[in-house]
């Protein structure tokens, strides 16, 4: 069991999920706290490479094994790796991480901005979802060969689907220590071998007839590489993965060179007790929830999920538009090299860890970012540089609420750097309260507008208005799940009539906990389902419209 110490007293706590909700006195706490665990290492390691693998902390950690400093990570929701250097082999060993989830302008996703203290949230999140801190995705000890694997890249962009062609290329990383053995790299059925004369070796596969990953039909190819010394197996990389290729023409996004339309969600990745934590009925249920309303795609709103999700919407057949963890970027952020740093560094990161998920067909670089203020323009095509060097395979987008909520005031000047205009709306409930008329004109000339200025797809990436499950009206008045529902519809058939828009995600799949204030009676009440995963009447409505 791991333990958890805060002001010297140590309690058991469990991981893969978040501190706040395990205990009454830990709700608001910021930390650091200190996370200890035991293990016992054999004599058989020695000749090995022994990792910490953590899928996440969030959001600052120092990693300490046997009382020596091994690693750190400086952002939540992305994996990070230390290496067990201060091991004690035939012993038992100590590992302690200190977790700090204090809140700061620099720390990404950022908070206490100025003047939080005269009235801005508590904890003071510059985002709408609460701050949870911890060890929040199950870490690992990695006991490795010194001749190992250490990744494989596959991409399928060369493919050509109307002839069923596939085209794959896949790059393999070994350690040093490889070099002259034997590799073995397949898919399906076709094999390929050489000798290692490099740390990184390619392979090009043609397989004729292949099976496309499609949505109705998720095939999943097994990728194997296997290093070998005469017969004897040394190291084995397995993954899956599909075969599909996602294109762009000015109004539509391709899945296999065909107009798919995104019908789905913003969410979150939480839940009572667990907080952010990885926990694994819930992600079954979202997903069958997911698959009974009819959607077929969703946003890892506003930062990475567990590898849990992605393996899921792969074998399921969903679209995701991944997200890296930068929401509420302003024109400070733009002017700090840290700041930058970090972002670019994330960028990297969940594109690394991503990479060979079919389901993942975009990357979203931000949530919501200042974008009219004009340093941004530069900031975010640094971004989309960045992400389209680490794959150029994926369109690259930015979600974007300017001319609404941008603090410098002025047109938006980021947003063309982008593949796909993706853009949150909220007409009819943060302006033009109550007149949902009023909402389907605006939101009608303004998807119009935005067409003719960049003539690109389209996604309506947020719109949604609370609804508290049991509150109703009549006529139809905000709040009530009678409003909820028909602004969803109405708005729904608005967007379903344009056909450059690509893709609409309701926000928000479920109920979701946030930071106080006085919008939020404990919770964003925008979700079709309530917290618990119930279904409000906005949630039969999509399904009717949906799946029809
Ligand atoms: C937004 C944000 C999302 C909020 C939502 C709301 O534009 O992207 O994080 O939760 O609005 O409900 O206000």
């Amino acid at each position: 069991m791991w333990k958890i110490k805060y002001h010297g007293k140590e309690r058991p706590i469990a991981i893969s999920a978040s501190w706040n909700d395990q205990y009454e006195d830990l709700f608001f706490e910021e930390g650091p706290l200190e996370y200890s665990y035991y293990f016992d290492a054999p004599d058989a390691w020695k000749d090995k490479n022994v990792r910490l693998y953590f899928g996440a902390v969030n959001t600052k950690s120092k990693v300490y094994l046997n009382g020596e400093p091994i690693g750190s990570n400086g952002i939540g929701y992305l994996p990070f790796e230390c290496v067990a250097k201060s091991l004690k082999y035939g012993a038992t060993n100590e590992i302690r991480v200190e977790v700090e989830n204090k809140l700061s302008r620099d720390g990404l996703p950022s908070g206490r901005m100025p003047g939080f203290e005269r009235g801005g949230n508590f904890p003071p999140a510059n985002f709408d979802f609460f701050p949870y801190g911890g060890i929040i995705r199950m870490p690992y000890i990695e006991v490795r060969s010194k001749e190992a694997i250490l990744d494989v890249n596959v991409k399928c962009n060369k493919s050509v689907p109307s002839k069923k062609s596939g085209v794959v290329d896949i790059e393999v990383e070994t350690t040093q220590e490889c070099m002259g053995k034997d590799i073995e790299v397949s898919i399906g059925d076709l094999k390929s071998a050489k000798k290692i004369t490099s740390s990184s070796e390619n392979f090009h596969f043609e397989i004729k007839n292949a099976h496309f990953w499609e949505l109705e039909d998720p095939y999943l190819y097994e990728v194997k590489a296997r290093i070998l010394s005469g017969d004897k197996l040394i190291d084995e990389y397995k993954i899956k993965t599909g075969i599909r290729v996602i294109t762009l023409d000015d109004k539509h996004l391709l899945l296999n060179d065909k107009p798919v339309k995104l019908l789905g969600f913003g969410k979150h990745e939480e839940f009572p007790v667990e907080g952010q934590g990885t926990f694994k009925p819930l992600i079954i249920k979202d997903y069958d929830l997911l698959k009974w309303i009819g959607a077929n795609s969703f946003r890892t709103s506003h930062y990475p999920y567990s590898e849990e999700w992605l393996d899921m919407a792969d074998e399921l057949g969903f679209l995701v538009i991944d997200e890296a963890p930068h929401v509420g970027l302003e024109k400070y952020h733009y002017e700090n090299a840290e700041t930058f740093n970090l972002c670019v560094d994330d960028i990297q990161n969940l594109i690394d860890r991503d990479k060979n998920h079919p389901s993942v067909i975009m990357w979203s670089v931000a949530n919501e970012p200042d974008s009219a203020y004009p340093k941004s323009d530069e900031f975010f095509k640094k971004l989309y540089d960045t992400a389209k060097s680490c794959d150029p395979t994926r369109p690259v987008t930015m979600v974007s609420c300017v001319p609404f909520c941008e603090k410098s005031g002025g047109p938006d000047v980021a947003m063309k750097h982008f593949d796909v205009i993706s853009v949150n709306r909220y007409y009819g409930w943060y302006n033009h309260q109550g007149k949902i008329d009023e909402a389907e004109q605006l939101l009608s000339d303004d998807l119009d507008e935005l067409y003719k200025k960049y003539r690109r797809p389209i996604i309506l990436t947020e719109f949604g208005a609370d609804a508290i499950a049991g509150f109703h009206s009549n006529p139809a008045q905000m709040f009530s799940e009678e409003y909820q529902s028909e602004y969803i519809e109405k708005l729904f058939e608005v967007t379903d009539k344009k056909d450059f828009v690509a893709g609409i995600h309701v926000w928000a799949f479920a109920d979701f906990k946030t930071a106080q204030n006085v919008h939020r009676p404990l919770f964003n009440y925008k979700g079709v389902f309530t917290r618990a995963r119930d279904p409000k009447m906005a949630a039969h409505t999509l399904k009717k419209l949906w799946r029809r």
